[in-house]
């Protein structure tokens, strides 16, 4: 049965295997890796019968479409629905959802705004925050590592870099995450969190009045000296505050599951501290915080000798890419020693996540702080899955820790 859900009627291109799997079901999110590893195992490009959309799962096709933006255009959305065919559920971001020349604008403006001098200046801050953050929830022993820490440090500190104002903030995790359920299919988990959005209060954090000193205002400078207009600042700013925080949080989560299922590689960043940003990396990579991202196809292209119909969906399994035997050696392994370098987990080619240094800034320095105070990190109950059609991760995951 094809999926409600279902955008298209186009046919499979030639030679791709169809599959009836839906990677958007509640079953699969919930645990995708055998469904991820059906999908490597029959082609190189496999046809989703329930959505009529080619899909790549192997991590060498899934490089070569985040690679090549000429071919693969995030102009006409990132999400399941093409804007040239079914119009937009929101306005497209500036930088995710544009090609050059119009992304190389923006994009020169946000990486200049993350780039290590910047952020330099920030670190010292964010390792006080996780100091004094992990010390209360050691001394506490139990506590739930999703809500008390991998969700309380990014807020803890992101907003506050940002500039952004006091008021309003617990509405920033729920309106991110609806937007990441918004780039897959209408169904049910896209849906339930229709009720989180806040589009005009995210549309007002962007202006410049708005904001205090930080990232926001940064952006603003960067702008004008590059040429964008304040509008478009203004949209750089709120695609920044939408993509920075969950990803962020569910980044810090996998990390810390990891950790807590792996006791040999916790064992190994508590004796060595400096494994930190590795660990952190490693998790990105094995958990893959965001899943999926769609391209449309320009001008005949042909992948791993499959002839594309000019604008089709295709959508890129960047976490099967991660686990792809034929590129990692022991994938399911978490394995915090492991050159981890060419992971798709921050993507791949130009739209590459920009704030990678952040989000690694952040982790590492969580990391660093919890292995310097706990001396065992447990899971102390079952962890509880967070669905989405976008981005993996767990809304609760209770731990226990012994003081150092
Ligand atoms: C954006 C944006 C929003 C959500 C996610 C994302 C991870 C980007 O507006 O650019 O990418």
């Amino acid at each position: 049965m094809r999926s409600p859900f279902a955008l298209y009627d186009g046919a499979p291109p030639a030679g791709t295997p169809a599959l009836d799997l839906d990677p958007f079901s509640p079953g699969f999110l919930e645990n995708p890796w055998s469904g991820l590893q059906e999908m490597r195992e029959a082609g190189p490009v496999v046809w989703l019968r329930q959505y009529n959309i080619v899909a790549v799962a192997r991590y060498a096709e899934a490089r070569e479409v985040l690679s090549n933006w000429q071919s693969f255009s995030s102009a006409r959305g990132v999400g399941m629905e093409d804007f040239v065919r079914h119009g937009r559920f929101r306005l497209p971001s500036l930088i995710l959802e544009a090609d050059p020349p119009e992304h190389t604008k923006s994009r020169g403006v946000l990486s200049g705004v993350l780039s290590p001098p910047v952020l330099k200046k920030l670190r010292a801050g964010f390792e006080e925050k996780a100091e004094a953050l992990i010390t209360e929830l050691v001394a506490k022993r139990r506590f739930d590592a999703i809500g008390e820490l991998a969700e309380a440090f990014p807020l803890s500190v992101f907003p506050d870099a940002m500039g952004l104002p006091q008021q309003g903030r617990e509405k920033l995790l729920p309106h991110a995450e609806m937007l990441f359920n918004s780039f897959g299919p209408r169904n049910t988990i896209f849906e339930q969190s229709l009720h989180q959005a806040s589009f005009e209060w995210v549309e007002h954090l962007g202006r410049r009045e708005t904001l205090g000193p930080g990232l926001g205002l940064l952006i603003h400078k960067a702008a004008e000296k590059g040429n964008v207009s304040k509008d478009d600042a203004a949209k750089l700013v709120r695609a920044l505050v939408q993509a920075g925080l969950d990803t962020t949080v569910h980044a810090i989560g996998a990390s810390l599951h990891c950790l807590a299922r792996f006791p040999n590689q916790w064992e190994r960043l508590r004796a060595d501290p400096s494994f930190a940003s590795s660990a952190f990396n490693e998790a990105v990579r094995f958990e893959s915080p965001v899943q999926t991202f769609f391209r449309t196809t320009m001008r005949g292209r042909q992948l791993s000798g499959v002839q594309l119909n000019d604008g089709d969906k295709v959508l890129v399994f960047l976490g099967s890419a991660n686990r792809d035997p034929a590129r990692w050696e022991a994938p399911d392994a978490y394995d915090i020693g492991r050159d981890t370098t060419g992971h798709l987990g921050f993507g791949a080619g130009i739209h590459r996540c920009v704030g990678q240094l952040l989000a690694r800034m952040e982790g590492e320095v969580v990391l660093t702080a919890l292995a310097r105070h706990a001396r065992t990190l447990k899971l102390a109950g079952d962890p509880v899955r967070r669905l989405n059609n976008t981005l993996r991760g767990l809304t609760s995951l209770p731990v226990e820790v012994e003081p150092a």
